[in-house]
């Protein structure tokens, strides 16, 4: 179920520090899938610049271990929201237990209007958090669920404080979170083809396949809202383009 038209990504031997290679431009090894289109070569994933200030720490795959330096947690200001918007990787969150996600994602349902029929979520208030879920079970893969709904769009007043928490609950998969003003169809390499407006590091798989023992990894950064339309999607390549990506509508 986790390899239709997408790359799997594995990371180059535990000791590789991901924000070390992250920082520098480093390849990771992309294994052979049935549909990548160049196998067996190494496709290189860059940072962009406002998100360069990464930690040292060694990338702690499989470790729960991860609460603080992961990686990514600099704050730089940048994008087209606005000098108030802020992201540069986002704080770690370390990783948390399925009793504290399902506690997440409630406090993140309160003060949603959720309509399924629409596939809209909407936020009527000045202080938001915002829960999104890579790739969760249950949901077709390679989505993002908010709110219980897939991909929805996401409606939020100006002015307000939007937290995003990002929370890998995919098997198998790294996932980032970022926040574009470029409107889909999104290219394989989407965060070279896109313009940021936000942006959260992306973050290991849950630890465990089985969900109720898995934890799961969690970023989060928060920004204050500017009037526009914005799209929501997943800097992982190939990942955007096979269907992580949504629309944040500020108005
Ligand atoms: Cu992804």
């Amino acid at each position: 179920m986790k390899s239709q038209g997408v790359t799997r990504w594995v990371i180059a031997g535990a000791s590789l520090g991901l924000s070390a290679a992250l920082s520098a431009g480093v390849a990771f090894a992309v294994a052979p899938g049935p549909t990548t289109p160049t196998p067996s070569q190494a496709t290189s994933m860059t940072t962009p610049p406002s998100a360069a200030s990464t930690s040292s720490t060694g990338f702690p795959m499989g470790s729960l271990g991860g609460a603080t330096g992961m990686m990514g947690d600099g704050a730089t200001a940048y994008g087209a929201m606005g000098s108030s918007m802020t992201g540069g990787g986002g704080a770690s969150g370390g990783a948390i237990t399925n009793a504290s996600l399902a506690a997440l994602v409630s406090r993140g349902e309160q003060g949603a209007s959720v309509d399924p029929t629409a596939n809209t979520v909407t936020y009527k208030g000045q202080t938001v958090t915002l829960v999104a879920l890579a790739s969760p079970d249950g949901k077709p893969n390679m989505t993002w669920e908010i709110d219980g709904l897939v991909n929805p769009t996401v409606m939020v007043r100006p002015a307000a404080q939007l937290d995003v928490v990002l929370v890998n609950t995919d098997w198998g998969y790294m996932h980032g979170f970022e926040l574009t003003t470029t409107p889909p169809p999104y290219p394989y390499m989407a965060m070279a083809g896109v313009a940021p407006s936000f942006f959260l590091m992306p973050l290991p798989p849950r630890t465990a396949k089985d969900t109720a023992t898995a934890s799961y990894y969690t970023r989060s950064a928060s920004f204050t809202t500017a009037s526009g339309t914005y799209h929501y999607l997943c800097p992982v390549p190939g990942h955007a383009a096979a269907g992580m990506s949504g629309m944040l509508v500020v108005r």
